[in-house]
């Protein structure tokens, strides 16, 4: 390995480094436009993109719909994080980290904002008494996955796939510094998962939903081209486990809900609610 670089004593933002998403990224927070956010018919109103911290709460969404919770009705609004769309005044206002996915509560006197994924599954799900134990020990245990998933999921996303898929260049030493990590993060998952049908026990929790957006979707093949780099197949538990989530018609929904790429027949854009799904629709994503 050689180093070629020498940081100077003081870094300074030279613009653009190069590689995919170069172009959105800057040193300072704070809106770079002014943008008001839509405001739609629906209780909560989503502002988000279906990346696996998106899906995260689409998922959550469409399982309090299946489970009968009609209060969760919301309004999914596309933020095209390509187009800068997280750095609008609107946005910057909800999430003042210009990152998605981020909600607003119109259910109490005032809205109520709510940002990182982690949150906002917390909120829904303590709101509808859904997919998070109320007290003890089982509570205790899915809000220890959910937080490993919250700050895990960063090597693999931030770390591996952004050095394996998106740098502008391979480098060996940070893809082998976050390949190591993310596949001791797959043998964490494996060993827990191969005695529990879970990741908190025997019942389906907004850990499993967080989770399976980052973890199940790539042992499923879906994230940087690295099902066989990262030799997946060999994490049997979480195979299992990542099948047995992307089956259920829930999360088939929520991961085509503000998903701008891929084939049409398999995306939903905004002012989203149960009508939205016609018959084709439904038959072709199995609901
Ligand atoms: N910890 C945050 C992370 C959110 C995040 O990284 N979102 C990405 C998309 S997955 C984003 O909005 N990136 C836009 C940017 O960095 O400008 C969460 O879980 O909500």
């Amino acid at each position: 390995m050689t180093d070629t670089y020498t940081p100077p004593r003081v870094w300074t933002w030279e613009g653009d480094s190069g590689g995919r998403f170069a172009s959105i990224n800057r040193p300072v927070a704070g809106p770079t436009h002014d943008k008001e956010l839509p405001v739609g018919k629906h209780p909560y109103q989503l502002y988000s993109l279906a990346t696996p911290n998106g899906v995260k709460v689409t998922v959550l969404f469409e399982e309090l719909l299946a489970a009968g919770h009609a209060g969760a009705e919301y309004d999914a609004w596309l933020i095209n994080i390509g187009e800068g769309d997280q750095f609008g005044s609107g946005f910057a206002g909800i999430n003042p980290n210009s990152k998605i996915p981020a909600l607003v509560d119109h259910t109490g006197p005032e809205p109520l904002r709510v940002f990182e994924s982690g949150s906002i599954l917390i909120h829904l799900a303590e709101t509808f008494g859904a997919f998070l134990p109320a007290r003890g020990p089982a509570r205790v245990e899915v809000m220890n996955w959910l937080m490993w998933q919250m700050g895990s999921a960063p090597y693999v996303g931030g770390g591996f796939g952004h050095f394996y898929a998106y740098a502008p260049e391979k480098m060996e030493y940070p893809i082998n510094r976050f390949t190591m990590e993310t596949k001791r993060q797959l043998d964490v998952l494996n060993r827990e998962l191969a005695d529990k049908a879970f990741i908190a026990g025997a019942d389906y929790t907004i850990a499993d939903m967080a989770i399976w957006a980052w973890y199940g979707q790539l042992v499923l093949g879906r994230m940087y081209d690295a099902a066989e780099f990262l030799d997946v197949d060999s994490y049997e538990h979480v195979m299992r486990w990542a099948k047995a989530i992307d089956a259920r018609p829930a999360v088939q929904r929520g991961r085509m809900v503000n998903r701008p790429f891929g084939d049409p027949a398999m995306q939903l854009h905004e002012r989203h609610d149960a009508s939205d799904f016609d018959t084709k629709t439904q038959d072709k994503i199995g609901a």
